[in-house]
């Protein structure tokens, strides 16, 4: 008889009732050639819990309290309850580490996909979420009845700070609410950030004495996290209310010291989700957009990029309302295999922003799938205007003001020149 060599197996427990502390994951999995499904499972809830792959000659019984347990499986979806103390309060990167680590490297494994966590109140409450939310964000610029709106200057990098103010007036002047840096602009040689910040500043106040609106801006402060610090400060001194971060490319760590930063300043963070697609593309391997969308919430980011479906990017109708909520509802409701139950308790709901390829003619097709509680941003789609910037966000805000009145694009082009010549260069093009 060979000994046993591996524990695998002592993971699973299909009789298991999940205790209401117990965080609960939801994985898509598929076992590699001569692996069976238990043999799958079994190393999925260990490598993430306590286990390793082969036997102990010392296991102290009260260990066997912190191991996770494979409780429901589901053709090749899984549910694994993580009982709460193997949780560090507070700490994301562990909860990372954990659930979202070593497993997706086991060769026992071909593909492996964290599609949700539901976590229990207890662990919600050391994290603070979002600083102003959706209704703090609405009542900073007063607006109530409509997405708020954002454009990018394009090129993507290239201007000078004063040419990128200009630009940023210009949106201002055509009825967005604000300006926003692209991802990969910081402070390069050819537009430094203090420089930047300051000329913004200007332009803002200028844009606000004239149209009585408040006006603000998404600076994109990524960087390492103790410049980040320092430019942030910078940002609360000119008075913006928002900081923009590359939450992927900066990792939760240098999130959540910048949202206390940022909470002492009362302002709000952008989340930029640049990278996102390297891990949440494969349907089949990696993690979901919605997970990242739940631990951006949680770690309180007050909005952050979640797609379109009719724009340039991917991302499918269902993943967008996946996301969208996540981050809006008070009690998510499980969902097929996409969503978890999950009850945010005290935690306030964010923003999702819409953005990549949009123009007024999508601006239906985008308020019909979020409706109106979403950072709407048209970057391409205003500089690319006929008459340029300003116009192109006019054109935009039209198309909002037609969309709430239940008007057709095509009748309200009839009486607002900026539309009718947006839809003349783009109809209701969805672009690739
Ligand atoms: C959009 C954008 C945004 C993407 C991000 C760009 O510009 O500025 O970064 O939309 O993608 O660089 O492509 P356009 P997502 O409006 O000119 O397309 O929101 O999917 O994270
Ligand atoms: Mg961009």
């Amino acid at each position: 008889m060979t000994k046993k060599i591996e524990w695998y197996h002592d993971f699973i427990n299909l009789k298991y009732k999940p205790k209401a502390s117990d965080l609960k994951v939801l994985f898509y999995f598929e076992p590699a050639k001569d692996i069976t499904k238990d043999d799958a499972i079994g190393r999925i809830a260990s490598e993430s819990s306590t286990g390793t792959w082969t036997t102990l000659f010392k296991l102290p019984p009260r260990m066997k309290k912190l191991m996770a347990t494979a409780y429901k499986i589901n053709g090749n979806w899984v549910h694994v309850a993580y009982p709460l103390d193997l949780w560090e309060r507070g700490n994301m990167p562990q909860l990372l580490s954990g659930i979202a680590g070593n497993i997706f490297g086991m060769k026992a494994l071909n593909n492996l996909r964290l599609v949700d966590v539901s976590l229990p109140g207890e662990y919600i409450r050391h994290f603070p979420g979002p600083n102003l939310g959706i209704q703090g964000l609405r009542k900073y610029f007063k607006v109530y009845d409509r997405p708020l709106t954002g454009a990018v200057p394009k090129p993507k990098v290239g201007f000078s700070a004063e040419e990128h103010a200009k630009i940023g007036y210009e949106t201002w002047l055509g009825g967005f609410d604000c300006v926003k840096d692209d991802e990969n602009l910081t402070s390069q040689t050819f537009n430094n950030f203090n420089k930047r910040v300051s000329l913004m500043a200007k332009m803002r106040d200028k844009a606000e004495r004239e149209t009585g609106e408040i006006k603000d801006a998404f600076i994109n402060i990524t960087a390492e996290t103790e410049e980040m610090k320092k430019r942030a400060k910078i940002l609360h001194n000119h008075g913006f209310k928002y900081a923009m971060i590359d939450v992927v490319t900066c990792g939760e760590a240098s999130d959540q010291t910048l949202r206390e930063t940022l909470g002492d300043y009362g302002m709000a963070i952008h989340a930029h989700r640049a990278m996102h697609a390297s891990f949440d593309r494969n349907p089949k391997h990696g993690i979901t957009m919605q997970f990242l969308a739940k631990i951006m919430r949680l770690i309180g980011v007050d909005q952050i990029h979640s797609g379109t479906a009719v724009g340039k990017l991917v991302g499918s109708k269902e993943e967008v309302l996946a996301i969208s909520n996540i981050l809006r509802e008070k009690n998510v409701k499980s969902y097929k295999n996409v969503l978890l139950e999950q009850n945010w308790g005290k935690i306030k709901p964010a923003f999702p922003v819409t953005s990549g390829g949009l123009h007024p003619g999508l601006v239906p097709d985008i308020i019909d799938i979020y409706g109106k509680d979403v950072v709407l941003l048209v970057s391409g789609g205003i500089h690319g205007h006929p008459r340029g910037t300003r116009a192109g966000a006019k054109a935009t805000m039209q198309a909002i003001e037609a969309t709430k009145k239940k008007i057709s694009l095509e009748e309200y082009a009839k009486t607002h020149a900026e539309l009718k010549q947006a839809l003349e260069k783009w109809g209701r093009l969805r672009p690739v």
